[in-house]
């Protein structure tokens, strides 16, 4: 049996469907890293997979709010302190109905890679609540918002675990989660990140992971000789902060983005999306992408009841390049060679884990460019870093600065998951070098640390 066979064979998991999910990136990583273990015998020797893929601590915590109609709602709160090897824990508060310990288990240890190959001080963590935003008011999700940090605020600190957005979480809420911390603690922190920036977030923070994204690819199309993005038709999933920074990015540079989704179904505009309405609907309306065709009658609505059996319908538009920027596991193997049968030269995963292990290894076997998660949407949390630098020094840096930093980050990412594919025998194989990479850097501060 091979060593990541055997690594893997440790960590058999349990019968948690929960964690489901964990199992399949901490899987994908441990087949990576069989080179990296072959290398040098003092990973074995310092357990440090086996002390990687337990979490420092998981805490779990009752939220309990008042809605508009001043009945008691309860949900759970969570927050996932994974590994602070590298700097304080660093990672989003996701809310959405579908969350649990085992997604945030999944998020977090994809995290503490990611933060590693961004080579600032930030270790990984990830939190959040099974709380729906959806339909609620302003003021209910502020009472939900102060409920939450009532409880998260013990654990938290700009020097401990520094939380910030992810699906369900943006300026709105983030806001409303500093205003409360501010009030329990009386101390003015950068406690948070993805801060409005009128009150101490950084400049480009809402662009940053759709901006990185788009970076990571060119760069990436660079290395590998590859044709440009620049007057390419690409396709993009999702409708929120990661897929509308990702669209506006590639227009910016001249691609015509075609494509986004949200949960209800897929939008197909051919001349390329109308960003300023897109914007419109979902950032200011916070309503459904079928309100697009409203007025781009030429445009294509497809509900998620109407896609094809077993794929995704965003998948099946001719592309060059592809960017699932929604959710885990929303490109599976049919998405995958459809994809390929079309032309398809490049897969660049805005959000985290959107493609099943199948699909994966479909687009890999046909060489296609493939940018991981943790590599490719490493942008957000880069910035977020640079937000916690400007409060630290009670500064703020300019949209250029923020914006050259980023660029240079992100291919500096790039380059180095490039070359240490190459470095480990799998040249081209951007999983296996950003597995790599990542895990290195993380276990190579663990053993400096002791046990
Ligand atoms: P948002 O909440 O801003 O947007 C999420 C989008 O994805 C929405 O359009 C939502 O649809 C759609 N979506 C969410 N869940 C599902 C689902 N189960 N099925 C179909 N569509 C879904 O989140 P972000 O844009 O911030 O996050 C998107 C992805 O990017 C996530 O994987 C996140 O972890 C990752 N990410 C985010 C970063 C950030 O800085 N925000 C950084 C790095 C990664 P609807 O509008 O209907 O809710
Ligand atoms: O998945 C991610 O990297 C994020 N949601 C952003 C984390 C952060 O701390 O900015």
């Amino acid at each position: 049996m091979s060593i990541a066979g055997d690594e893997i064979k440790k960590f058999e998991k349990d019968d948690c469907k929960q964690d489901d999910v964990f199992y399949q990136a901490m899987e994908e990583v441990i087949c990576s890293i069989g080179p990296l273990l072959e290398s040098d015998p003092k990973y074995k020797k310092y357990a440090i997979l086996e002390r990687l893929v337990v979490p420092d601590r998981v805490i779990k915590f009752k939220v309990t709010w008042l809605d508009d109609n001043n009945e008691i709602q309860v949900n759970t709160g969570f927050r996932v302190q994974f590994n602070n090897a590298l700097g304080p824990y660093k990672g989003g508060l996701r809310f959405h109905p579908t969350v649990n310990e085992g997604i945030l288990k999944f998020l977090g240890f994809e995290q503490i890679l990611k933060n590693s190959l961004t080579g600032l001080p930030i270790g990984g963590g990830k939190g959040g609540s099974d709380f729906n935003p959806k339909g609620k008011s302003d003021f209910e999700i502020m009472k939900f918002c102060s409920a939450f940090m009532t409880e998260l605020h013990k654990y938290i600190g700009p020097r401990i675990d520094v939380p910030a957005g992810d699906i369900g979480v943006g300026g709105r809420e983030i806001g409303f989660l500093f205003g409360e911390y501010k009030k329990i603690t009386s101390s003015y922190e950068g406690v948070l990140t993805g801060k409005p920036f009128v009150f101490g977030g950084s400049l480009m923070r809402p662009e940053a992971t759709g901006y990185g994204a788009v970076y990571f690819t060119q760069k990436m199309l660079e290395i590998e000789g590859k044709e440009s993005l620049e007057g390419k038709i690409c396709t993009v999933s999702g409708a929120g902060n990661v897929a509308l920074h990702a669209i506006e990015k590639l227009q910016q540079i001249g691609a015509i983005a075609v494509s986004c989704t949200d949960s209800k179904g897929t939008l197909y505009d051919s001349r390329g999306v109308d960003l300023a309405l897109l914007k419109d609907i979902k950032l200011n309306r916070r309503a459904s992408l079928e309100e697009y065709i409203k007025v781009h009658e030429s445009a294509k609505y497809t509900p998620i009841a109407e896609y094809p059996e077993g794929a995704h319908a965003v998948w099946d538009i001719p592309c060059y390049a592809a960017f699932p920027c929604a959710t885990q596991n929303e490109l599976n193997e049919t998405d995958a060679h459809n994809l390929i049968t079309n032309g398809c030269e490049s897969v660049t995963e805005g959000a985290n884990m959107p493609s099943t292990p199948e699909a994966t290894a479909a687009i890999l076997s046909h060489n296609l460019c493939f940018a991981p998660a943790k590599a490719a949407n490493a942008g957000g949390v880069a910035v977020s870093s640079f937000e916690m630098s400007q409060n630290a020094a009670m500064t703020k840096w300019t949209f250029e600065e923020v914006d050259e930093k980023l660029k240079i980050v992100m291919q500096q990412i790039c380059t180095r998951v490039a070359l240490t594919a190459k470095d480990y025998g799998v040249e081209g194989n951007y999983v296996d070098g950003a597995n790599i990479a990542g895990f290195k850097k993380v276990a190579d501060a663990m053993i400096a640390e002791g046990i």
